[in-house]
């Protein structure tokens, strides 16, 4: 059982679709290779997680990204046992998820989950603590994930920093990927920086406002 538990975690990524927001875990690496990408079994993004394996021999020692035995062994589709921890953990996870809700740990918007660490930093320093942590700045990309949002904003009573950036066109934001915003919920008469404030803050409204890099603002990432 042990020796699968790093295994088992990933798998559970793949076949959880129901009841908690948890798409993967923390820590675990993603299969070799990038969505839509081949990896070295030569399958592709959804492919590998729905041909799933397990490790014919046991797999003891520490996590190491690089010795998952991704595509040897019997076919989780076919192993009942391993499919028998998966059934087991699936309930196990949405309790865990209760648990840190219920003490307002985590807020659960759509598919996301976000927390704070209750650092206020400036926006370079958020993300980076969010991206070690396995996550990155909260980005609302809709209304109920910016409400979930919101809510930490209120619990600790400070702004805090989106996850956008102001693009080389002056007024205009987007995602830290560099797509455009496609939900925006700017307070009225924002964003006015105009080149001068390249980062986004959070009212404790949950509308925003375009806002210099260098303040202390409150930590809040989404996994
Ligand atoms: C501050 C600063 C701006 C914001 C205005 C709103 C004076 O500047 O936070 O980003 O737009 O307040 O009045
Ligand atoms: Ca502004």
């Amino acid at each position: 059982m042990l020796s699968y538990s790093s295994y088992t975690l990933t798998a559970v990524a793949a076949l959880l679709v129901t009841c908690c927001a948890l798409p993967e875990c923390p820590g675990i690496p993603e299969p070799p290779g990038t969505p839509g990408l081949p990896g070295k079994d030569g399958l592709k993004g959804q492919e590998r997680l729905t041909g799933l394996t397990r490790p014919s021999g046991n797999f003891l020692g520490p996590l190491r990204r690089d010795r998952l035995p991704w595509s040897q062994g019997v076919p989780v589709s076919l192993d009942s046992e391993l499919h028998n921890v998966l059934v087991n953990l699936k309930p196990r996870l949405c309790r865990l998820e209760g648990v840190l809700a219920l003490n307002e740990k985590i807020k659960v918007g759509g598919e996301k989950i976000f927390a704070s660490n209750g650092k206020e930093v400036d926006f370079a320093s958020a993300l980076k603590s969010c991206e070690e942590a396995g996550g990155t700045l909260a980005t609302p990309m809709n209304e109920e994930e910016n409400k979930a949002i919101m809510g930490i904003v209120k619990q600790y009573n400070r702004y805090a920093y989106l996850g956008f950036t102001e693009s080389r066109v002056s007024g205009q934001f987007q995602y830290l990927n560099g797509v455009p915003l496609n939900y925006t919920k700017w307070h009225n008469y924002e964003p006015n920086g105009k080149g001068t404030e390249k980062c986004v803050e959070m009212y404790t409204d949950g509308s925003w406002n375009d806002k210099k890099c260098n303040m202390r603002r409150l930590t809040i990432c989404e996994f």
